[in-house]
């Protein structure tokens, strides 16, 4: 059975945005009657409560243990929650992603469950395409859900307008709580000749944006009073490859153990195809939502 429950639709007007801008904010990815469970889903992961049994592949904060001035940060909370799962490998966001990038289809990398409560740290702006030199072709394109509503002061995420069309640097700087969260993408911004033009992403929760993985992105420190969480897609192509070579590099130690032995085609066990423009779809997915 298909889950999808909100099918996102891009308009041609999106799309063209997208490409002049490197992003395309929308008012509206997922209902707001699926907020309520999103949000108790964020309580349990960071609470080390996983409803499958399964640690997410990344768990970089949990709540009585972790620095509280710290943005909470789990990745792959699909593989321990049905709720978040089911956004993330929705159909209708990896058609929307494979169209926005023109692949023929769209799998899961990973998903990011970002959570900033009130006075807590900014992320440091970043390429998310620096950071995959172990796959062919190393692109990732973006789904960035808000489960709050979102301001500047509150530290939305901000991207850098046409900074998909500055060169892909190298991966540099902390992702947590850097001292100067904008100083990367400003020496970038000087290497490209280029006054950056920053646009934040206020929206009411259930909407967000897509961004291109060249796209220069971050966000401040929830000055605000209320909590700031997104759940993030990131997607690449369906018939991404291995480059063995480059585990070591960015990434790549934590993601490469799901390397089959002689095989570097991607197994779909970890990295499901969402949406491909034949029609397929990893068949697993639909039984592993419904649990
Ligand atoms: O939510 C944010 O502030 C940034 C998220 C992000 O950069 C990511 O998921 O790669």
């Amino acid at each position: 059975m298909q889950m999808t429950f909100m099918a996102f639709q891009l308009t041609n007007f999106q799309q063209e945005s997208f490409n002049t801008d490197g992003f395309v904010v929308t008012d509206r990815l997922i209902d707001a009657v699926e907020l309520p469970k999103l949000h108790k889903a964020f309580d349990d992961v960071f609470n080390g409560e996983f409803e499958t049994g399964v640690r997410p592949d990344e768990v970089n904060w949990q709540q009585g243990e972790s620095d509280p001035s710290l943005t909470r940060q789990i990745c792959n909370g699909w593989k321990a929650n049905r709720d978040i799962a089911r956004i993330v490998l929705d159909q209708s966001l990896g058609k929307a992603i494979a169209k926005l990038s023109g692949w023929s289809g769209a799998r899961i990398m990973i998903d990011n469950v970002i959570w900033k409560p009130p006075a807590t740290k900014s992320l440091g702006f970043h390429q998310d395409n620096a950071y995959l030199s172990w796959f062919d072709p190393g692109e990732i394109l973006t789904c960035w859900i808000a489960l709050d509503d979102t301001t500047a002061e509150g530290g939305t995420i901000e991207f850098a307008k046409s900074s998909h069309r500055w060169q892909l640097g190298e991966a540099e700087g902390e992702f947590h709580a850097p001292a100067d969260y904008r100083k990367p993408m400003r020496k970038a911004a000087s290497r490209a000749g280029v006054n950056p033009e920053i646009h934040y992403v206020e929206v009411q929760a259930g909407g967000g944006s897509f961004h291109h993985g060249g796209t220069w992105h971050g966000s401040g420190a929830n000055n605000g009073l209320n909590p700031r969480r997104a759940l993030v897609l990131h997607a690449m192509p369906s018939d991404v490859k291995y480059v063995p070579n480059n585990f070591a590099q960015g990434i790549g130690p934590i993601y490469s153990r799901y390397k089959r032995l002689g095989d570097n085609t991607l197994d779909e066990n970890y990295f499901p195809i969402l949406w491909r423009e034949d029609g397929y779809r990893t068949p697993q997915i639909d039984d592993y939502l419904e649990g």
